[in-house]
């Protein structure tokens, strides 16, 4: 095998050298000292969330990181819950100054529940296996050895009604596990739920409402007998970087054919990109000021009384950063690989470096351009290359990749890469409209990813605006007497209410991110596009439940004037939250967004109804979103790529390309 480490970015003792840069162990260390000191951490304290509270835009861009001016303060945020009493607190602390900045206690009807705690995993199963009424369910199924019955603590959304919302609750649905290494997904234990409040650490509910038998096929991909032997007759593919990759990496700062950026990571939304910029003129030209996919949400179609509220939010309610994975050379990536490691921490605040946690490489991406001229005889190609930057997280049953693209072209794209095994149910029978049958009685509900990523948009300075793209044929009149005009529609997106926007695959819909204040050499503003793939936006229904928690995935686009409170679409608290938090509330002004600092969420991600082929592990789904440098440039900004190789030359027949 070639692949090969490059190196590390630094010592995990060393002090941060940006103001961005993730927080580091001794940063989490020192903070939480700084909240004992402050008696906010009681023997029953447990961490929900902890992580960097970033600067404002300008305390980073005014800095001595962007211009003048001291350091902003490092600082930390942290949701505390005491699990004895449920009581709940969002502070934050300044590492800088050693002390506690801001404290709130929660209020659990209007602010919901902070995240899923590590040992919430542990503690549903225990607390099921302790309830005679859920083992009674149980062993009327003929399910009496508990050991072996996997329970998943799953977030319990807010539907109104009174005896949940002032618990801190999940639902707990059972699969069965018959030996250590049987896959349990296989064997979901359908029509049994265990409503359980997490700090009464009780079953206070039961749903018990069907009876369908336990799917018995194995779903163990890695017994020999389910998969079968291993094929013989793949060779080998080596990718070799003879010189070395072509990217640097000082610290957090990456840097590769033009492009700057920084990379951050947080327990919550996993990679973050900052300050992203392109060489031109000699000089960096900003692009994006922070990317990132701040939340996720994944609801079924299934309206099963024991299953009709499994919607989850896996980056709100789960923290997808905290799930990831370590990475393995030679496995996960292939190639000439610098990894960068990622401090999470546990419900103790004790720091958890996740070695190998983001991966960054180069890969040949295909033909750049090429053309074999007919008059003067120029035959060249040219290869594509982009910077790959990523990480995997696993958050129960499935493993989300989250990969952004940088290409030699000024061409950005995030690919999200689904894969993991399938949330499962028992299956009822033929013309049962809400689940694929995947194995004998085994049913996979239908259900959607919902991406929605933040884009703090910086193109060419603060002052941007967003235009909705639409090309359309145009009908047969005085100016098309053939009918053959194709014309674009451009609309100027002004205030935050008229830019809640919804793709149109029919008209070829974009949205263009424009400088207001820098043109092109046609006097045209300079711009990025984005690209969207429009597939359905939430299909749960208007007036749902989840369409109230989830207002960000009932459009593609979203436009907001930058605040830097403004940073989850579904709101700070997404756990057993009401709903009207995040994007409603951000564009409740109706701010006007035309020549100002401006940040694009948009939502994206498929409508999943799965396969046979999708179990009993996923081959991967793909989806994303592409941002394309439009008038950016003032021509192909790639000419100057040269050829890959000598016998990429043509024997001079008209001279080299124009
Ligand atoms: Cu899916």
């Amino acid at each position: 095998m070639t692949d090969t480490t490059t190196r590390r970015a630094e010592a995990p003792g060393s002090l941060p050298a940006h103001p961005l840069d993730p927080a580091r162990p001794q940063e989490y260390l020192a903070g939480r000292e700084i909240l004992a000191a402050a008696g906010l951490l009681g023997d029953a304290v447990r961490f929900a969330y902890y992580g960097l509270e970033e600067p404002p835009k300008d305390a980073v861009l005014g800095g001595p990181h962007g211009g003048s001016g001291a350091a902003p303060d490092r600082r930390l945020r942290a949701f505390l819950i005491d699990v004895v009493t449920g009581e709940s607190a969002d502070v934050v602390l300044s590492v800088t100054q050693r002390k506690v900045i801001s404290s709130r206690t929660l209020d659990p009807l209007a602010d919901g529940q902070v995240p899923i705690l590590d040992q919430d995993f542990a503690l549903a199963e225990e607390i099921v296996h302790a309830d005679p009424g859920w083992r009674a369910a149980m062993a009327r199924r003929g399910l009496t050895d508990v050991t072996k019955i996997r329970a998943c603590p799953l977030t319990a959304g807010s539907y109104g009604v009174a005896a949940e919302q002032a618990r801190r609750m999940v639902r707990v649905l059972a699969f069965v596990q018959a030996s250590e290494h049987d896959l349990a997904w296989a064997h979901p234990v359908d029509g049994v739920a265990a409503y359980v409040d997490l700090i009464e650490r009780r079953v206070f509910k039961m749903i018990d409402e069907l009876d369908l038998p336990v799917p018995r096929e194995s779903g163990d991909y890695d017994d020999p007998a389910v998969r079968g032997p291993l094929r013989t007759t793949l060779r080998p593919i080596e990718i070799t970087q003879p010189e070395g990759p072509s990217f640097t990496l000082d610290g957090h700062l990456l840097e590769w054919q033009g492009w700057s950026l920084r990379i951050g990571f947080d327990a919550r939304e996993g990679l973050t990109l900052h300050q992203v910029t392109l060489a031109d003129d000699g000089g960096q030209r900003p692009v994006i000021y922070r990317a990132s996919i701040p939340e996720l949400v994944v609801p079924y179609g299934d309206p099963a009384p024991t299953r009709y509220w499994q919607n989850y939010f896996d980056c709100g309610e789960y923290l997808v950063g905290k799930w990831a994975n370590s990475l393995e050379l030679g496995c996960d990536c292939l190639g000439e690989i610098a990894y960068l490691d990622a401090t999470v921490t546990g419900d103790d605040g004790e720091p958890r470096t996740i070695g190998n946690a983001i991966c960054i490489h180069e890969e040949d991406s295909g033909i750049l351009w090429k053309h074999t001229d007919i008059f003067n005889g120029s035959a060249q190609s040219r290869r594509q290359r982009r910077l790959v930057i990523s990480f995997f997280s696993t958050v129960g049953n499935y493993d989300y990749g989250f990969y952004w693209y940088f290409y030699l072209d000024g061409t950005i794209e995030c690919e999200v890469k689904l894969t993991g095994v399938l949330f499962t149910s028992g299956y009822p029978g033929d013309g049962f409209r809400y689940a694929t049958e995947v194995a004998p009685g085994l049913g996979a509900p239908g259900h959607q990813h919902l991406f929605s990523a933040r884009l703090d948009m910086m193109v060419d300075g603060l002052a941007n605006a967003v235009d909705e793209i639409d090309t359309r044929g145009l009908p047969v009149g005085p100016d098309n007497p053939h009918g053959n005009a194709i014309a674009q529609t451009v609309t100027r997106l002004r205030t935050e209410s008229q830019a809640g926007r919804r793709a149109a695959a029919d008209r070829a819909r974009l949205w263009r991110v424009v400088s207001t204040e820098r043109t092109n050499r046609f006097g045209q503003p300079t711009a990025f596009t984005l690209y969207p793939e429009a597939a359905p936006i939430l299909l749960a229904a208007p007036g749902s439940s989840l369409a109230r928690r989830a207002v960000f995935a009932t459009n593609h686009l979203w436009v907001t004037r930058y605040d830097p409170a403004h940073r989850y679409p579904a709101g700070d608290f997404v756990n057993q939250h009401p709903g009207g938090a995040g994007i409603p509330a951000f564009t409740a002004g109706d701010r006007d967004i035309d020549g100002t600092d401006v940040v694009l969420w948009h939502t994206f991600g498929p409508a999943h109804f799965p396969r046979p082929e999708d179990w009993p592990v996923m081959p991967v789904a793909r989806c994303g979103f592409v941002l394309k440098p439009t008038g950016f440039f003032d021509r192909n900004p790639t000419l100057d790529v040269p050829p890959p190789g000598p016998r990429c030359h043509p024997a001079e027949p008209g001279g080299s390309a124009r």
